[in-house]
């Protein structure tokens, strides 16, 4: 991405998230607030290793910066200043900055050591976000002004709606994980992988290091995909050839996540082509799904039309015998899609601000109970699954003579299929922006 357009659109970014910083904070009672960028957290008590630095999402929303102990302090109607810690080990170092874009609307202070940001910080009330309890107290700065409940409330909402610069960090995000899902799908139809290869190879053609990524890859041949976070990558040659392959995975640009499915198929036989059917309908209903986003629409409502819509499928494709009445329907589309069909997207890959309702007692892992409005950036993503523990209560329970258990078994050697995109809400007349298939077109 060109930076001069992004130096652009990130000092619009730091404008327009000043203002409504400055209203929560008057809301909340307080003058300013200093928001941390983490400590490097120990691997385990006995070993002498750190995990890679999770900056704090909240500090992350000002500045694309992994480094631990860096702050950024926000007044009112003051420049923003950021406190950049340059460490002086010859033991290790941050990484580099890719990029400079975001260094014009700050006036940064670089400091050796941690506690000298105490000084730097204004009379008044401060608040202070960010994990880390004890740098706040050897700031000086009161414990019920660390992550005052209703300030974080405020500013998870202020994440909800993405600014022109976050969409476009997530477009390009999208953009560098599609090079990955082009990768894999030809490496696993031109030949025999393992898991951990493919695995491997998402990464260096997205050209991220494993603890970069968003989430855990999550890549799964044959049965395994029938695990829905499945990590345990397998590391040898099955002893036939796999001929499903469900691959999540996605990448970051400045902090900011792509969350991508897709399941491809390869072989022949009758199996193979069943799978390839289920796989097509399934892509052809997330299709449907995305063009029935709308703004004022509970995102509940489209979780529930997609539950329709896999009995549907699962009639179609011959594994229900025969119509039932909604309730049996419901029942068996929520043994075959036992997740939510999405979740907010940004900063984090379950991004804040779209669950603040409890979904109803139906569904209970959906992530998304938000009215869709303009600004927000969600996931669609349905599936449909061959999970044994699920299978095996759908067969001992009232609706097990509506199901060709042969089908199911016969299928359950390919796991199961989730396809997923990104979308934006413009609230123009195009209603949607798909920031995945438009990375796939461009490609
Ligand atoms: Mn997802």
């Amino acid at each position: 991405m060109e930076r001069d357009l992004l130096a652009r659109l990130y000092a619009e970014h730091v404008r327009d998230l000043d203002r409504r910083y400055a209203a929560a904070l008057q809301e909340c009672g307080f003058d300013a607030v200093v928001v941390h960028s983490g400590t490097a957290l120990k691997r385990s008590e006995f070993d002498d290793q750190y995990w890679p630095l999770r900056p704090v999402p909240h500090f992350q929303h000002w500045v694309p910066l992994a480094w631990p102990d860096c702050a950024v302090l926000i007044r009112p109607g003051q420049v923003p200043k950021l406190f950049r810690m340059v460490s002086r080990s010859y033991w290790e170092q941050p990484a580099a900055h890719d990029s400079d874009h975001w260094q014009g609307p700050w006036d940064i202070v670089d400091l050796t050591n941690p506690d000298a940001v105490a000084q730097h910080l204004p009379q008044g009330r401060v608040a202070f976000v960010g994990e880390d309890r004890a740098r706040a107290r050897a700031w000086g700065i009161a414990d019920d002004a660390v992550n005052p409940p209703k300030l974080a409330g405020r500013l998870d909402r202020l994440r909800v709606h993405k600014s022109a610069y976050e969409v476009e960090c997530l477009a390009e995000a999208n953009r560098r994980a599609v090079r990955g899902h082009d990768a894999l799908q030809l490496a696993f139809l031109q030949g025999d992988r393992t898991e951990l290869d493919l695995h491997l190879l998402f990464l260096a053609a997205t050209g991220q290091d494993d603890p970069e990524t968003p989430y855990k890859n999550i890549v799964a041949q044959g049965r395994n995909a029938a695990v829905l976070h499945h990590v345990g990558y397998q590391r040898s040659a099955p002893s036939r050839s796999a001929e499903s392959l469900l691959l999540d995975a996605g990448a970051t640009f400045q902090g900011y996540a792509a969350d991508i499915t897709r399941t491809w198929v390869k072989g022949s036989g009758a199996t193979a082509d069943a799978f390839r059917a289920l796989v097509d309908e399934t892509e052809r209903m997330q299709q449907r799904l995305c063009a029935s986003v709308q703004v004022g629409l509970p995102y509940e409502e489209l979780h529930e039309q997609a539950h329709r819509q896999v009995a549907g499928i699962l009639r179609e494709v011959g594994i229900l015998l025969h119509e039932l009445g909604p309730q049996a329907a419901g029942r068996i589309s929520r043994a075959f899609f036992p997740h939510g069909l999405g979740h907010s997207l940004g900063l984090q890959c379950h991004d804040v601000g779209c669950a603040l309702v409890k979904p109803k007692l139906d569904n209970p892992f959906l992530r998304n109970t938000s009215i869709i409005e303009a600004g927000q950036v969600f996931t669609i993503e349905p599936g449909i699954y061959f999970i044994p523990s699920l299978l095996d209560d759908l067969q001992a329970g009232p609706y097990s003579a509506a199901i060709d258990w042969r089908l199911v078994h016969a299928l359950a050697e390919l796991g199961g299929v989730r396809i997923e995109d990104d979308l934006f809400v413009t609230g123009g007349p195009d209603t949607v922006r798909n920031l995945t298939r438009e990375s796939f077109g461009a490609a």
